[in-house]
């Protein structure tokens, strides 16, 4: 079974870092409901949760994928781009100590988690507005002697790479091609979302399954056509603090 590491939402989620979205009260309770059903459809995929403790005073702490990047054979604790975020690690690290090795990004080099997508031995490390060429650098030399090849992509008028580009199979992606070039990904086969959704690529493959938002339904389509088991949420308050289905949980592969 993997194992989800979840974080509930802080109450100052509306004090979030926010780059291309503007400011719009978030509900808290709300986000807390959103969030609790997002667990409930980890666990009914087969996830053991295993919950950190909340941080109340960190607005962002809740996308816990940013704090590490968790490989088959250790993980790695990233310096977030966001300084407000850096803080955030502690407690990932804790709680990944019991199942990895842990090894860490050190200064100067920013990393976060929702810039890197791990696609077999290939790690695509997206260049954005958080992480930077040691973070980069760092991340190939940690992460060589276990055989894996860290390739940049770079990222523009999203937040992270994968706001532009995700796993959806063993190799296929789920991108918007107006946000990422899809040649620097080899052979992978990929489904476009809908011209009219751009925010639409992030999904969460857990197996076979698919964890997607509601907010875009043309794209879901696209998607069960294209073979795939959807499971709609409902993300629109972490929505409106930049999130997605996949910055919501640090997954663990048996
Ligand atoms: C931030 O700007 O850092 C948060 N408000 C949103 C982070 C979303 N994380 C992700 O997509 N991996």
């Amino acid at each position: 079974m993997p194992i989800a590491i979840t974080r509930p939402v802080s109450p100052r989620i509306g004090e979030c870092e926010l780059t291309h979205q503007p400011r719009s009260p978030i509900d808290h309770g709300r986000a807390g409901e959103q969030h609790d059903a997002y667990e409930q459809c980890l666990a009914r995929l087969g996830c053991t949760l295993e919950r950190l403790p909340l941080e109340p005073d960190l607005p962002d702490s809740v996308f816990v994928e940013d704090a590490a990047i968790v490989l088959d054979e250790i993980a790695i604790l990233t310096r977030p781009g966001a300084e407000s975020r850096r803080p955030e690690t502690a407690s990932v690290a804790a709680a990944l100590a019991l199942h990895r090795n842990l090894v860490f990004i050190e200064e100067p080099g920013t990393i976060d988690g929702g810039d890197v997508l791990v696609f077999g031995r290939t790690i695509f490390v997206g260049l954005s507005s958080r992480t930077n060429e040691s973070g980069l650098e760092q991340l190939r030399n940690l992460t060589r002697a276990h055989s894996y090849t860290v390739t940049p992509i770079p990222v523009r008028n999203c937040l992270h790479l994968k706001s532009a580009v995700t796993q959806i199979g063993p190799d296929q992606l789920l991108a918007n091609p107006a946000l990422v070039d899809l040649s620097l990904f080899g052979s992978a086969d990929s489904v476009a979302v809908d011209p009219a959704e751009p925010a639409g690529a992030n999904a969460l493959a857990i197996g076979k399954e698919i964890i997607y938002p509601e907010a875009f339904p043309r794209t879901a389509e696209r998607l069960i056509a294209a073979g795939h088991s959807l499971h709609l949420i409902d993300m629109s308050e972490l929505a409106k603090a930049e999130g997605a289905v996949t910055c919501c949980s640090l997954i663990l592969r048996p």
